[in-house]
Order: structure tokens, then sequence, then C-alpha cells
């Protein structure tokens, strides 16, 4: 069982993610656990604050130190975290073979960003790994995360079954997925490969192998320089 706590200034926007089709199913299958927690519950004072204005003057507010220390120490009384990973636009740009060593983890923690971000302390002595989902920016961190935990969940060993198998999907191999198709064999003129339907699986299997590279030569050629 794998346990995933969420630290978020707006946990609605992650109770809904976790509870449809693959994700469903690894939680049902005791396979995954997700947990939300409200930083606001951790926040200062009579107004719970959480943020403020930043040193050195500037536009944004930022997240202090005490509501997030505070909230990461009571979740790190119960279990030991493997990462304590920050969603922030400037950590590591997510892609399948960092996803698949996450998913070989036990205990993972994630802290979504808001406003400015988060005090810089913080990254240098409380968070262990930084993640980004792409080269652009969102207004939080909460969608990031959701992202990251559908691709590890979706890795855990018995979540997928053959038909919905991860070994095929476009990135695991380096290549673009090949194209898929089904019935009927001809729509209004539109048909479907003849090797498709031939029966002959070393032949389709070629096939698939020679479109997945042509696909990945003329979408991605980055992902074969690569290697
Ligand atoms: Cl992790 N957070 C935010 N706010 N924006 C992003 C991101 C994360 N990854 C890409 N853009």
């Amino acid at each position: 069982m794998m346990r995933i706590d969420i630290i978020s200034v707006l946990p609605d926007l992650l109770h809904s993610p976790f509870q449809h089709s693959i994700l469903k199913r690894a939680h049902d299958k005791g396979l995954l656990e997700v947990h939300v927690h409200d930083l606001r519950a951790y926040g200062l004072g009579k107004y719970k604050q959480i943020d403020d204005y930043q040193f050195g003057g500037g536009a944004g507010m930022v997240m202090m130190i005490e509501p997030i220390v505070n909230c990461i120490d009571d979740l790190r009384a119960a279990r030991t975290y493997d990462d304590i990973i920050y969603m922030t636009p400037d950590g590591e740009r997510l892609a399948q073979p960092l996803a698949n060593r996450l998913s070989l983890q036990q205990n993972l923690l994630i802290l979504c960003g808001h406003y400015k971000g988060i005090d810089e302390r913080l990254r240098e002595h409380v968070i262990t790994r930084e993640i980004s989902i792409g080269d652009y920016v969102l207004s939080g961190g909460e969608l990031a995360a959701a992202v990251l935990v559908d691709a590890i969940g979706r890795l855990l060993p018995g979540v997928l079954n053959d038909e919905t198998s991860a070994l095929f999907d476009s990135f695991q191999d380096g290549l673009l997925a090949p194209p898929v198709y089904t019935r009927p064999a001809e729509y209004q003129g539109w048909k479907v490969p003849d090797i498709l339907l031939s029966g002959n699986t070393a032949k389709i299997e070629d096939w698939r192998y020679n479109m997945a590279l042509q696909r990945t030569r003329e979408r991605r050629p980055d992902l074969l320089d690569e290697e």
C-alpha cells in the first residue's frame, strides 16, 4: 500500500480527482491511499494566517514557515516520508522516468504552493524534492499535484490490468504509442489498415513498432535524440 499525503490551502480542489476510474480502483483495491490536509488548520493566530508580505518588498504574499512546519511535523509523527515534495514551476520537470521512480516509494508528502511561493528556508531545510509539471504557470500547485498522483498511482503493481497495461504507454519505452482502431473496419470509406485485420500477430507487432517509431520521428524527434 502506497500512501500520499497532500498539504494544500485549497483541499476541495483535490477531492474529486482521485475518486474516479483508475485511481478509484487503486484505492478500492487497497493499493493507494491519498490524504489531503488543509494548511489553514495550522494557520497562526485568530485569523489562521498562513502567508505574509515578503522581506525586501515586492508584490505578492509568501507562505510562512511555521504553519507548514507544524503541519509536516504532525504528519511525520505518524510515519517516515521517502520524499517531501514541493510542487513549483521551477522544480524538476515531471517525465515518465521520475513517475516510475516515485511509484516505488511507500510514503510521499506533497506540498502545494500558492501566491509567490513558500519561504526559501523551507526549500533549503525541509523539502527533499521539487517538481514542476511543465513550462507554464498554474495558479497553484493543486492541479499539478493531482497530475503527479495520477501518473504515480496508475503505475502501482495491480492497479492496471492487461488491457490497460502501462508497459505500452507512450513514453514508457521512449516512443510515442502507435495508432489504434476499433469497429467498424470501414466507416464511410475510412478503412482500418489491412495488416491489423490479417491475424498475423508477428507482422502486427512489427507494424506497431514501426508506426511508433515513425510517429515519434515526426512529432517528438527529441525523444529519439536523448538515448
Ligand atoms: Cl508544480 N505549480 C504551479 N503553480 N505552476 C506550475 C507547476 C506547478 N508546474 C507547472 N506549472
